[in-house]
């Protein structure tokens, strides 16, 4: 049936990568910058080159070539931007005016140059010298009654050595309050993989991609947000690996790609298919699928009994909770046959090796924790961690989120990393659990904590319920952004706010002894070097390591730290991290090595750093808090997705190619049948509302005039665009193990917009 024409609303007949990419890259570059300087997309990810600060998916193995990405260009672009937001920008707009702005002519202004500071009485952002900032922002923090009541937000770009300066300087300083983007992102991987296999991180590298007999994915878009991921995807299914997809909608990367760099299959080839069975499962029905899998394996006795014995706790318990549960309830919440779960619990027995990848598909559910400790139990029936061809594979997001991590950025510090601490560094580190992001948010809400540092990022509109967080940021009477955009948090003013401009990774970095070099820690655990090359974007800018030591030194005169030693020489904070994390023996010197070194991941040689000293498979959680009544009428789950034009919060365009939709984010993925209920049409103006008594929140959240879009989605579930439908989520939803926000199963009615007609159109 030929569908409706809504205007910005079509169909992408093509595969992902192709043609349609390479145009998209030279739009990206030619809006951003000159040809010239676009010769720094040659720098990228190349061992004397800088990270792309794209995604976290490792690096090329070897080789020089250019690996190509569209989104890895867009994001280069967007940062080695040629325009610029210097103090005349800011004395033509007052803050109230650039509220009004969308996010999206926010950050295109482009980049920012002057350290500026908020002045009431004009709403502008008037300039002010670096060391009078340092020190008033020192003063500030200096006079809180308690540590405690400041919090400190890191955005998972920032290099190891910014963040390891970081933590140091709030540890010094004397909180554990580190919300981070990791607290909205993969937390539930952090919290679910120890319990499971004593360590939090991934267990693959990019060989056992080339080892393993099946591949899994749960609840990612690399098309979109890893692209460089396809290359390894696209390979696998050239050597005729089966990858079998868990996904409510039908994303077109998952189903094909045309390598833009294979001549061939750009001329005269065909797209490689990327999934051979697509499953579209319920929204939130991944944990039901891979229970009903393991029950088939144990039905058929189709798991490996050695490893279990030798290596595992807790497969009694597994085996009689699976015992218990019903093909009823399984084929209802997950959306599927059981001939379909079976199907791919066939592919599963049938391979020698498997590796299973998952991203926010997984992890932004009230269960993400126990979604992750599912997926971890299916790959230890059969043995399929810790040898070649065989893992877990979360896609990170931000770049360096995960050596963030490593290096120290939690508000849950282990004992032996802190005494560590105390030891190197001679002062006692507070020993509390800090503040996640969530805690963070409700502090500031509640006047609890009254300050704000951010170490990049975008925390209030990446956050839940935008209203509740705004009303939180402008409460505060410090908040400091260190950034390399204007975004709308620079606008959530609170009483003294403070914007400090610092380079990119693009950017040569020169200190007191010469170019520094950072680094950074990628999904695989592989650390290594980034180089920046361009001219910083105005000769004020400071790095973040330059502008976290300036605030240190002038919060804590008589800290006995050499603040301007380190900054001097990226090698020496190098020498503290090893100092602090053992693992990271020989460092400066592993680090000048072109692709770097990789970090001890234990499990993936067996290693079981559990409190069992082995493997744990763990029962899937029961839900004690029912979301939305799935089966009741009218009741539909909305997942929130990130476009093809999108960095987080960062809005390049609003064209989302792959799934057919131009220049527009007002829409709302609805499948058909769904729409026909209702008695709604393709095009139709609809209202979304948060069905409160579900989601735990009390007040009526509503997004209004939405277009609804009949998309290839699972019944049930809907799908709209982060951060335009974060008003729907509230902070109170979310997963209560590792405090990751529900960003992925919110329990919504639609119904047509109030006082709308027909439609849009024609
Ligand atoms: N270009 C670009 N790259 C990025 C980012 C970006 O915004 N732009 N962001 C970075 C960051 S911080 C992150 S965390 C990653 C995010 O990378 P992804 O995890 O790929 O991010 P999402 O867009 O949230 O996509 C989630 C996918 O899960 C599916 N999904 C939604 N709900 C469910 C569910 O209940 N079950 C299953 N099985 N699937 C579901 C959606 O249809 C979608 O395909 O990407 C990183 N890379
Ligand atoms: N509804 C919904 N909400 C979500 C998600 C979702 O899937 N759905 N995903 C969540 C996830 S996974 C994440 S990670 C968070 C993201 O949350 P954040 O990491 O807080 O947000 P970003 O949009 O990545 O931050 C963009 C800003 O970072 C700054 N920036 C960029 N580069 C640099 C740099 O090199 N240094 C510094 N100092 N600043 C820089 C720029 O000013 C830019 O405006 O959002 C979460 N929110
Ligand atoms: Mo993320």
């Amino acid at each position: 049936m030929a569908k409706k024409d809504v205007p910005g609303i079509g169909e992408y007949g093509g595969p992902a990568g192709g043609w349609g990419a390479l145009q998209a890259v030279a739009k990206a570059i030619r809006s951003q910058m000159t040809a010239k300087d676009a010769t720094i997309l040659l720098h990228v990810n190349q061992p004397e080159g800088f990270d792309c600060p794209g995604c976290a998916w490792p690096d090329p193995r070897q080789g020089s070539s250019f690996e190509f990405c569209e989104n890895g260009a867009k994001a280069v672009s967007w940062e080695a931007t040629n325009k610029r937001v210097t103090p005349e920008f800011f004395a033509r707009h007052t803050v109230a005016e650039l509220f009004g702005w969308e996010d999206f002519a926010l950050e295109g202004e482009g980049r920012l140059t002057h350290p500026m500071k908020y002045d009431a009485a004009s709403d502008r952002y008037l300039p002010i010298a670096w060391d009078r900032a340092f020190a008033e922002i020192g003063a500030h923090l200096r006079s809180l009654p308690d540590p405690d009541m400041a919090e400190f937000y890191a955005s998972g770009r920032t290099s190891n050595e910014a963040a390891f300066l970081y933590q140091l300087f709030v540890r010094a300083f004397g909180t554990n309050n580190f919300p981070d983007c990791s607290n909205m992102c993969h937390e539930a991987t952090s919290v679910g993989l120890p319990e499971s296999i004593g360590v939090g991180k991934g267990t693959v590298t990019l060989d056992d991609f080339d080892h393993c007999d099946a591949i899994f994915s749960f609840g990612h878009n690399p098309g979109t947000n890893h692209p460089r991921m396809l290359a390894t995807l696209r390979e696998a299914r050239l050597r005729d690996v089966p990858i079998v997809v868990f996904n409510p909608l039908k994303e077109r990367s998952l189903e094909r790609f045309k390598s833009p760099q294979s001549p061939v299959e750009m001329t005269v080839g065909k797209a490689v298919s990327i999934a051979t069975s697509y499953y579209q499962v319920k929204v939130g029905g991944d944990a039901a699928v891979v229970q009903g899998m393991m029950k088939v394996l144990l039905a058929r006795d189709a798991v490996d009994h050695a490893f279990i014995r030798n290596h595992t706790t807790g497969f009694e318990a597994l085996a009689d909770d699976l015992a218990a549960m019903s093909w009823d309830d399984i084929e209802r919440v997950s959306g599927l046959w059981r001939a379909d779960i079976e199907a791919a619990a066939d592919v599963y027995a049938n391979a020698r090796s498997v590796i299973i990848c998952y991203g926010m598909g997984i992890t932004q559910h009230r269960h993400g924790t126990s979604n992750v400790q599912q997926l971890a139990n299916l790959l230890l029936l059969r043995g399929n961690i810790g040898r070649e061809g065989a893992g877990i594979c979360p896609l990170r997001g931000h770049s360096n989120v995960q050596g963030d991590r490593t290096v120290g950025i939690t508000e849950i510090p282990g004992d032996a990393f802190l005494d560590n601490l105390r030891r190197v560094f001679g002062f006692e580190p507070p020993r509390a659990k800090g503040h996640a992001a969530v805690e963070a948010l409700e502090a500031m809400r509640d006047g609890r904590s009254r300050a704000l540092v951010c170490l990049g990022g975008n925390l209030p509109v990446a956050m839940p319920d935008p209203q509740a967080c705004f009303e939180a940021m402008r409460k505060l009477d410090l908040s400091v952004h260190i950034a390399t955009k204007l975004n709308r948090s620079h606008l959530l003013v609170g009483k003294h706010t403070y914007l400090l401009p610092c380079l990119g990774r693009t950017e040569l970095d020169v200190q007191a002894t010469g170019p520094q070099a950072v680094t950074v820690e990628d999904s695989m655990a592989m650390v290594h070097a980034s180089r920046g090359s361009l001219p910083p974007a105005a000769p004020e800018l400071k790095s973040e390591p330059a502008i976290v030591a300036g605030i240190a030194r002038a919060t804590l005169p008589d800290s006995a730290i050499d603040w301007e030693g380190f900054v001097a020489d990226y090698g020496r904070i190098r020498d503290a991290i090893e100092a602090v994390f053992p693992d990271f023996a020989g460092h400066n010197e592993r680090v000048s090595k072109p692709r770097g070194f990789r970090l001890d991941v234990p499990a993936s040689r067996r290693e079981w750093r559990t409190k069992t000293g082995r493997a744990n498979f763990i029962v899937a959680a029961r839900d004690q808090r029912p979301l939305a009544r799935v089966d009741a009428q009218d009741v539909l789950v909305l997942t929130t997705v990130r476009s093809h034009d999108q960095y987080n919060t960062t809005i390049y365009g609003k064209n989302d190619r792959y799934r057919g939709v131009t220049g527009r984010r007002d829409v709302v993925f609805v499948n058909e049948a769904d729409l026909a209920e209702r008695s709604l049409a393709h095009g139709d103006l609809v209202d979304i509302e948060a069905v409160a008594a579900h989601d735990h929140s009390s007040e009526a959240r509503v997004l209004r005039g939405f277009v609804a879009v009949a998309h290839d989605i699972a019944r049930g579930a809907v799908a709209a665009y982060y951060p335009e439908a974060n008003g729907l989520v509230s902070l109170a939803n979310f997963d209560a193990r590792s405090g990751t926000p529900s960003y992925k199963s919110v329990p919504v009615v639609i119904r047509r917009a109030a006082g709308s007609g027909e439609g849009l159109n024609p």
